[in-house]
């Protein structure tokens, strides 16, 4: 059996609890917390992906119907749809040439099966030879640190108070400082933020983000709390100036916790597609951005942009937004995604 149809049955189970939960077939206290959130979290997958499934999938489900061989034609219509779904030229470019070599060599007639291939191969894009570890590097007993980066917009406020209302959840003490200075409002927008997930804030009026960063972070660290959420302003700026303000909020960290990891998350926008992709390039040149938010993949359809990011910019997805609730931001986890995108093909 292909990687394809055991996502399709394992999930298909666990979507199969879910109707049986809300029926009332099933008593929801059987089932066990993990194996609870597992569900929820492959329903929301599911339902945040589903505009990127109805674009995608029902147009690769078409050129099943339309070609009945696999001719140089259908490999063109299939870069096509899988370019438009954001997925990038290159990276399609290389999948075509594998799915080739595939079809050529296991002689592979029947488009059923070649489905099953197709999602194969996708699937390799992300798993590649190398595991990325999507887990946020939380060190128990320690103050970690996560700074959150990005452009202006892409929605570092919200997904900050999302993961801290997570990492409550989870135990942890949690506090979240308000490093963005710049934008008017920031500060305020934070403050309330932390309010209604009832965790910690520091913030003031000071300009200079790393004197608020270093004081908020001294109080953490007096105070034993477990995570702090760094917000950091999105205005458009000079690499230059951007790689310093961010090398000193580093080094204003590194003096408080010199041994802690430093998880620097860069969030990007799902539905500004390839622009976001450029955006990961250039931040990538001046910090050390250890893993990718992707928010807003429930406003597009071109859910492929997980799979680009893979190939060209090769930093895990940590988290993905799949929509505006606090509880929409969930974990990344690749089968999840590939389930969520292809159920129905
Ligand atoms: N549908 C959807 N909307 C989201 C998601 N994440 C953020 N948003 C919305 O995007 C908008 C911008 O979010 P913010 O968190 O303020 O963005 P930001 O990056 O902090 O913006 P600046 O502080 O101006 O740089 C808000 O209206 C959010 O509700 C998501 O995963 N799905
Ligand atoms: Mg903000």
């Amino acid at each position: 059996m292909g990687l394809f149809s055991k996502l399709k049955e394992v999930f298909s189970k666990k979507e199969e609890k879910i109707e049986e939960i809300k029926n009332e077939t099933i008593n929801e206290e059987k089932i066990g917390k993990e194996e609870k959130e597992e569900i929820v979290e492959t329903e929301k997958y599911v339902d945040g992906l589903s505009k990127s499934r109805d674009n995608f999938v029902s147009k690769l489900s078409i050129l099943g119907i339309k070609y009945t061989k696999i001719s140089d034609e259908f490999y063109d219509e299939l870069e096509e749809i899988l370019i438009t779904a954001d997925i990038g030229v290159n990276t399609v470019m290389d999948f075509v040439d594998r799915l080739k070599k595939r079809v050529k060599d296991e002689n592979i007639t029947d488009f059923e099966y070649l489905k099953e291939v197709i999602v194969d191969e996708l699937f390799m894009i992300y798993v590649g030879n190398d595991i990325l570890s999507s887990k946020l590097n939380i060190v128990d007993g320690e103050l970690n640190v996560i700074l959150f980066v990005g452009v202006n917009g892409v929605g570092k406020t919200t997904s900050i108070a999302k993961i801290a209302n997570k990492l409550k959840n989870d135990g942890k003490k949690v506090m979240l400082i308000a490093g963005d200075t710049f934008r008017a409002g920031a500060v305020t927008q934070l403050d309330e933020w932390a309010k209604k997930i009832n965790v910690s804030f520091f913030g003031d009026d000071r300009e200079d983000p790393s004197a608020v960063i270093y004081d908020g972070l001294t109080k953490a660290k007096n105070e034993n709390y477990d995570v702090v959420l760094v917000d950091t302003a999105g205005r458009l700026q000079n690499k230059v100036n951007l790689m310093k303000e961010l090398e000193k909020m580093n080094r204003v960290i590194g003096d408080i916790v010199p041994n802690n990891p430093i998880e620097t998350l860069l969030v990007i926008d799902a539905t500004t597609g390839q622009n976001g992709i450029s955006q990961a390039k250039s931040f990538k040149e001046i910090t050390n951005i250890t893993g990718i938010v992707l928010t807003k993949l429930d406003g597009t359809a071109k859910g492929g942009i997980v799979l680009a990011i893979r190939e060209l910019v090769n930093i895990p997805v940590k988290f993905v937004g799949l929509g505006e609730k606090e509880t929409d931001m969930i974990p990344f986890d690749i089968e999840k995604y590939i389930y969520g995108l292809f159920k129905e093909f």
